[in-house]
């Protein structure tokens, strides 16, 4: 069985974890096709924080307390930039960090384009999947905000991480979707896909900005392949992050439902065959879409794996 994982940061992390321990026990590939919206470039290095995420989280590395990064991390550059007043200082780097960022552009400004740099950072790492970004041309999630009286776009990093998501807020703009290709790999992935997972990840920031590279949702709503969902909402509210501030942006309910019914029935020219909800959200309901309600607390990997083997029976 080939299964492809649409995937954010954190969230699709944990998630994959679990993807990749059902695969072990059921013989199945796993690609994970990942977001891309978040990238942004500071101190002249490209960050990639959900390709990042997924990679240390598989790989064994990354910082579980805070999320992102890694494990045992040093800030000695953090501090040196900020004794110059470096901009942005409302950004870190953590120093081993600051290594990958450092190969992959290297490898940019040589011209690979970043699918072979995510595979050439994946050799240290064997995250035992198959990572993909979403594309290999420049996509990023921005954010229309009002600031001191004055409406202007903000990369999403400088939304989040310098304002919390505490600015009023308009919108997000895919900059650069409307041009954006599928990265290689991407459409082969999905045109022999037995089956497609959206993890729960956030449904404004990760999933859309996938799902904004026009060929690459094509390929999953017009698929063979069933697509299966999973909730990032129990009981009304992120189990961790901003996905309430971004629903309320976009005015969709914070609610499994709301989520479910933001994604859509494929077969009503949105993204989803089955949804899967908490067993809290048990009343949940989304037309013309299959929705189950099964425990959704990534816990631990057997849990999570649990979920899995939930979608492949739905599916
Ligand atoms: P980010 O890119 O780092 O923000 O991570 P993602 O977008 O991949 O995932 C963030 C989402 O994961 C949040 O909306 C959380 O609610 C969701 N999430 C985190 N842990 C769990 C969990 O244990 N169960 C479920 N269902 N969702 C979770
Ligand atoms: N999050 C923060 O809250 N503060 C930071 O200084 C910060 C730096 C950072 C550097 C690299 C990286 O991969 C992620 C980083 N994050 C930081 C996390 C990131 O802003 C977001 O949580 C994700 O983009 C949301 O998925
Ligand atoms: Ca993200």
């Amino acid at each position: 069985m080939r299964i492809v994982v649409l995937a954010g940061g954190i969230g699709g992390a944990r998630f994959l974890t679990g993807v990749r321990a059902y695969a072990r026990q059921n013989g199945a590939e796993v690609t994970a096709i990942v977001n891309v919206g978040d990238d942004v470039i500071m101190h002249g290095l490209r960050i990639c924080p959900d390709l990042d995420s997924v990679m240390y989280t598989l790989g064994g590395g990354a910082d579980p307390e805070r999320g992102w990064g890694r494990v045992g991390e040093t800030w000695t550059v953090k501090e040196e930039l900020a004794a110059y007043q470096a901009e942005p200082t409302w950004f870190g780097l953590g120093d081993k960090d600051i290594a990958t960022h450092l190969v992959r552009t290297t490898m940019l400004n040589a011209g690979y384009p970043l699918s072979a740099v995510t595979e050439a950072l994946c050799a240290r790492w064997q995250p035992g999947v198959r990572m993909l970004p979403a594309t290999d041309d420049r996509l990023e999630t921005h954010a229309v905000v009002t600031l001191d009286g004055t409406q202007r776009a903000i990369h999403f990093q400088e939304w989040w991480v310098r304002h919390r998501g505490g600015v009023p807020t308009e919108r997000f703009v895919f900059v650069g979707a409307e041009s954006a290709k599928p990265a290689a790999g991407v459409l082969d992935a999905l045109a022999s896909a037995d089956l497609v997972l959206v993890a729960p990840s956030n449904p404004v920031v990760s999933i859309a900005p996938i799902l904004a590279v026009g060929a690459l949702r094509e390929a999953v709503t017009t698929g063979t392949a069933p697509v299966i969902g999973f909730s990032p909402i129990i009981g009304g509210a992120p189990v961790r992050g901003m996905a309430d501030k971004c629903l309320a942006v976009v005015g969709v309910e914070c609610s499994a439902a709301g989520v479910g019914g933001l994604y859509g029935a494929r077969s009503a020219g949105g993204l989803l065959d089955g949804w899967l909800v908490d067993s809290t959200d048990s009343t949940a309901e989304v037309p013309d879409v299959r929705v189950r309600a099964i425990p959704l607390w990534m816990s631990d990997e057997d849990a999570t794996a649990e979920m899995v083997r939930a979608a492949v029976e739905l599916a």
